[in-house]
């Protein structure tokens, strides 16, 4: 896949609020919070989206659950949050690198638009 503007997050290339880094991936404060608290969480492996995951993959997948379970908690998230990734065109995905957006520190409704 071609690189996107996270590849350049990691590469500290460009600045970002990074909240939490291990080898397998990043997590930074979302440039345009749509809540007090909006964190997005990326491997560091340029996978373009959810729908690009594959077998070998599944340790990372489920390391990126436990990572943001665990930043929710860092964060004071007690009352709630939400961990949505949006997958292609029609799913609103505008950054062709997998992330999980961790949201928080307000009621969210539901459905999203
Ligand atoms: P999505 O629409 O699901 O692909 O979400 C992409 C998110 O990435 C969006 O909420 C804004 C965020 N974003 C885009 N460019 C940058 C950037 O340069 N820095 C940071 N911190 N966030 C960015």
């Amino acid at each position: 896949m071609s690189e996107t503007i996270f590849s350049k997050i990691i590469r500290r290339e460009i600045p970002a609020d990074i909240l939490y880094e291990d080898d397998q991936c990043l997590a930074f404060r979302d440039i345009d919070p749509k809540a007090p608290t909006h964190v997005l969480i990326i491997p560091k492996e340029p996978i373009a989206s959810l729908a690009e995951l594959q077998e070998e993959h599944q340790q990372l997948a489920g390391h990126l659950l436990l990572t943001a379970a665990r930043l929710a908690e860092e964060l004071g998230l007690d009352r709630g949050y939400r961990l949505i990734t949006n997958c292609g065109e029609e799913g609103g995905q505008s950054v062709d690198h997998l992330h999980f957006h961790l949201m928080g520190g307000r009621p969210l409704s539901w459905p999203p638009g």
